[in-house]
């Protein structure tokens, strides 16, 4: 039996679009199923259908048979395993690829406090707060950074393939877009690059489609 990925709503859940990614270009044979967030017990871990297929209550979790594997980050290294080149081949470049998953993982919290993953949406921009400019400027230089010192063969962070720091920063390219974040022309190609992986694509086509919203998401 392959593989299934749970996932919340395609439009808002960035957690789930991280790991989606990373499978959807790791080549391996998965199944995608859908769980609509929201409502009673949401945002507490709490609720009902999420807890009954994800002990940690959350999305996105991975059932490998009878396991289950509940984070984000894990379910990448699980696909990492068997298809190394998910992480830059050099220990040193997959060093910084790691470090930048994690600074996203374990970070960037006025970020997603205040810019919350609305793909489909798009308002006028907007004065960010003093945390949320910081961590704009940070994510830039992270990628500016890495770009310069690996990116010369490709696209990517790390030249012509996308890596799992690539998906980590997706959702993040979103949110720029969404709120109108003005970024300089290296970062702003990057996130156009991010923007356009046929991976993507497809989960937005998907988020555009769902007819399930989350009304304060969409107020903020
Ligand atoms: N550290 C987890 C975070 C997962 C997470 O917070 N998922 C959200 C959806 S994007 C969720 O399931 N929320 C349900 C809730 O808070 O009730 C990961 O990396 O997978």
């Amino acid at each position: 039996m392959k593989p299934i990925l749970y996932v919340g709503n395609r439009n808002y859940s960035s957690w789930s679009l991280r790991p989606w990614l990373v499978l959807a270009w790791s080549g391996l044979d998965f199944e995608t199923r859908t769980l609509p967030l929201g409502g009673a017990g949401y945002s507490h871990r709490q609720m009902p259908s999420v807890l009954a297929i994800s002990p940690s209550g959350t999305v996105p979790a991975l059932h490998i048979g009878d396991d289950v594997i509940s984070d984000s980050l894990a379910i990448s290294e699980w696909a990492a395993e068997q298809v190394p080149s998910l992480w830059p081949s050099a220990p040193i470049a997959r060093a910084h690829a790691r470090s930048a998953a994690c600074e996203m993982h374990s970070g960037f919290v006025a970020l997603r406090t205040h810019l919350t993953c609305n793909i489909r949406r798009r308002t006028a921009p907007r004065a960010l707060n003093e945390e949320v400019a910081r961590d704009v400027a940070r994510i830039e230089t992270l990628w500016n950074t890495l770009r310069r010192r690996y990116g010369a063969g490709g696209p990517f962070l790390f030249g012509a393939t996308p890596t799992i720091a690539d998906a980590f920063y997706t959702p993040v390219a979103t949110r720029f877009r969404t709120y109108g974040v003005k970024l300089g022309e290296e970062a702003a190609q990057y996130s156009e690059t991010l923007l356009t992986t046929p991976a993507f694509l497809e989960w937005e086509k998907e988020a555009i489609a769902e007819s399930w919203t989350i009304p304060e998401s969409d107020e903020k």
